[in-house]
């Protein structure tokens, strides 16, 4: 598999530290948009990611390592999906999750539009048949059908629930849906932890573990960039505003880690740069490296 250089690669790292077949991380990005759905730049997030992570610290001063030089961290050359329909797309993302799961190395994809979500978690599904999914996102994404397309990322949970056992969806964050889809909620008995209710207090005294406790012991991880508040994550297609804090997402990624569950992989989608402003892509590829510390790391949460 192709990967790309020290220039290009997350974090800029020396050839050394990212090749294939020694790395132990595999960072996939994925730009896909479709087509059919209004245009909103999230084509260009997984380059602009990768460009950010060149000023991320190797050094992570929680876990006291430097997971990249320890680990290795190995970043695919961007897929070419501009020309393909979303089906064709869907199978060329497929074959590539696959073919990277097989070598048992740790995944994570970069989008991208959040729809990109559909033929990664069902090539996981195929091999963790007892992992449940968290969705970090402001929308629950379970419309059965966005602007006449079933395959819009306002769908990509539908769609994932066609296959997945609902009640193994665990959604946080969520402040905006429609009826329908709160309604499937309830029907389907899908997780969903709601923005408001958090800001409530309504989960008791420690939300996060409420959340943690409903996941099972291999949990894969979808992010949504939008799950953050507008003012820290201001470059994504539909900002909402009540959304959460770094601090939030990587509090519950350590409670995952305390509990002993493990993280299979994980996506971050939905970063549509603004040219202007820097600060959200470099938070995106922040965001990445912390959890890869967490995840690599779990005797330092204990
Ligand atoms: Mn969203």
């Amino acid at each position: 598999m192709e990967v790309l250089g020290k220039n290009k690669n997350f974090l800029a790292i020396d050839s050394k530290f990212s090749s294939f077949n020694d790395s132990q991380i595999v960072v996939l990005p994925i730009p896909y948009e479709s087509t059919t759905s209004y245009g909103k730049g999230t084509i260009d997030g997984p380059r602009e990611i990768l460009r950010a992570s060149a000023y991320v610290e190797f050094y992570d001063e929680e876990t006291n390592k430097e997971l990249c030089f320890e680990k290795g961290i190995a970043t695919i050359k961007q897929l070419k999906l501009k020309k393909l329909s979303h089906f064709e797309a869907f199978n060329e993302i497929q074959s590539f999750v696959s073919r990277i799961l097989d070598t048992n190395k740790f995944l994570v994809c970069i989008g991208g539009e959040h729809s990109i979500t559909y033929p990664i978690v069902k090539t996981f599904y195929n091999r963790y048949p007892q992992m449940s999914i968290l969705q970090f996102d402001a929308h629950s994404d379970l419309r059965q059908v966005y602007e006449g397309n079933p395959f819009s990322h306002a769908c990509v949970m539908a769609r994932i629930i066609d296959f997945f056992p609902p009640e193994r969806l665990v959604q946080v964050g969520i402040r905006a849906q429609c009826i329908e889809e709160s309604q499937l909620i309830t029907e389907k008995s899908i997780k969903t932890f709601y923005a408001w209710k958090i800001k409530q207090n309504l989960y008791g005294n420690n939300w996060i573990k409420s959340v943690v406790d409903s996941l099972s012991s291999q949990v894969y991880i979808t992010f949504d960039v939008d799950f953050f508040d507008p003012s820290i994550m201001p470059s994504t297609g539909t900002p909402e505003p009540e959304g959460f804090t770094f601090t939030d997402a990587t509090n519950i990624v350590r409670e995952i880690v305390k509990s002993g569950r493990q993280v299979i992989g994980f996506d971050v989608v939905e970063l549509s740069p603004i040219p202007s402003i820097h600060h959200p892509n470099f938070t995106a590829a922040r965001l990445i490296y912390k959890f890869l510390n967490l995840i690599f790391y779990p005797e330092t949460q204990i």
